[in-house]
């Protein structure tokens, strides 16, 4: 199954800077499945929490035999090893690197742990237009629309 899975980083870490995060942890996916493609990066303001760091973003599709859980626990776990520390970090704040699954094929699951397509993936350009550079046709299986629609669907402020 074809999973696209979003990125971001925007503290430096013992890897070295934003971009070496996201370097490393594309090579830690390579452990979850074969990765098939990959977004430039993109240096976006933060959204949501805005008193924090500029991010790097990226996207990547990736190739595996896992099952979304699976594959939601492959990439915790590299946030994890990659010094990530949810305890005592705000929901929204500072971060050495984030992995958020998107989308796992056309699967649709609303479960306390993994909820897909993520929720908010839509609403969000800094997830929309890098997966816009490598999957521009992969379907969103709840809105029907695909990802470039989607992004030339935003607001433009
Ligand atoms: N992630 C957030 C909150 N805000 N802003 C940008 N630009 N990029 C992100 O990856 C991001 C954010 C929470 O996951
Ligand atoms: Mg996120
Ligand atoms: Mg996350």
């Amino acid at each position: 199954m074809t999973a696209a899975i979003a990125l971001g980083s925007n503290l430096p870490s013992p890897f070295g800077d934003r971009a070496a995060n996201l370097q490393e942890a594309l090579r830690r996916l390579e452990a979850l499945g074969r990765v098939t493609a990959v977004s430039s990066f993109h240096d976006t303001d933060p959204v949501g929490y805005e008193d924090q760091p500029r991010f790097l973003n990226a996207a990547a599709l990736l190739e595996t035999e896992l099952s979304p859980i699976d594959l939601l626990h492959g990439l915790l776990a590299i946030e994890h090893a990659m010094g990530r520390n949810r305890e005592n970090a705000p929901p929204k704040g500072p971060r050495v690197i984030d992995l958020d699954l998107l989308l796992s094929g056309d699967v649709v699951l609303q479960t306390p742990e993994l909820t897909l397509p993520h929720p908010a993936m839509h609403e969000r350009r800094f997830v929309l237009a890098p997966l816009a550079e490598i999957a521009p046709e992969m379907q969103h299986p709840e809105r029907h629309r695909n990802i470039a629609e989607l992004l030339a669907d935003l607001p433009s402020l």
